[in-house]
């Protein structure tokens, strides 16, 4: 079954945080596949990203256990009040969707804990992914961003002023 009823961002925003966090993380794991080359760390309008404190955030990752790699990510998703959490709440739109960039390349070398083998998209998800495909990839991206943006904890329980700007279409 599919929530989406339309291929406007806002709709895919939303069917995507109705999946459950664990396919929400395999998704967005495949879309990272998908995308595969077309993303590159120095892409054009990179102002607002800070690749350091990505990476710090990212290493911090790196040296917990599998197991509490997983739970950290979930938690992201279900924005639980965590230390992790807070300092991810308080990056910028685009510093947050690198700091998944690198979760997602840090799987592939198993630094970050892989899908389990063999895994299979499950169908709600897989009918995202194909919604997705659909759109050109200025739209991705920003699908991508209003997807990254509200996870982990806001500590000032408002909207990151910085991030305020961008445009929602
Ligand atoms: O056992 O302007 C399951 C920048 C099941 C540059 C699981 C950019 C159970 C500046 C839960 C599935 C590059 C930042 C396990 C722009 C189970 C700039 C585990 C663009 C183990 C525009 C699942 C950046 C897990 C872009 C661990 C477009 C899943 C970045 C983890 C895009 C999934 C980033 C992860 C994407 C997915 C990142 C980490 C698409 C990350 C995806």
């Amino acid at each position: 079954m599919t929530y989406v009823t339309s291929n406007s961002v806002p709709d895919l925003v939303k069917a995507f945080q109705a999946l459950s966090a664990d396919h929400q993380l395999a998704l967005f794991y495949f879309i990272y596949k998908e995308m595969g080359g077309s993303i590159t760390p120095a892409a054009p309008g990179a102002s607002t990203v800070s690749p350091a404190i990505a990476e710090g955030l990212f290493n911090q990752v790196k040296a917990l256990s599998h197991d509490e790699q997983l739970q950290l990510q979930r938690d992201l998703i279900e924005k639980k009040d965590t230390e992790l959490g807070r300092e991810y709440g308080a990056l910028s739109d685009t510093t947050k969707l690198l700091f998944w960039y690198r979760l997602a390349q840090g799987m592939d070398s198993s630094d970050i804990i892989p899908l389990p083998s063999g895994y299979e998209l499950p169908s709600e998800a897989a009918d995202l992914l194909s919604q997705i495909k659909t759109i050109d990839f200025q739209k991705q991206i920003t699908l991508f961003r209003d997807i990254v943006a509200p996870m982990g904890f806001d500590a000032t329980g408002s909207f990151n002023a910085e991030n305020s700007a961008q445009p929602v279409t």
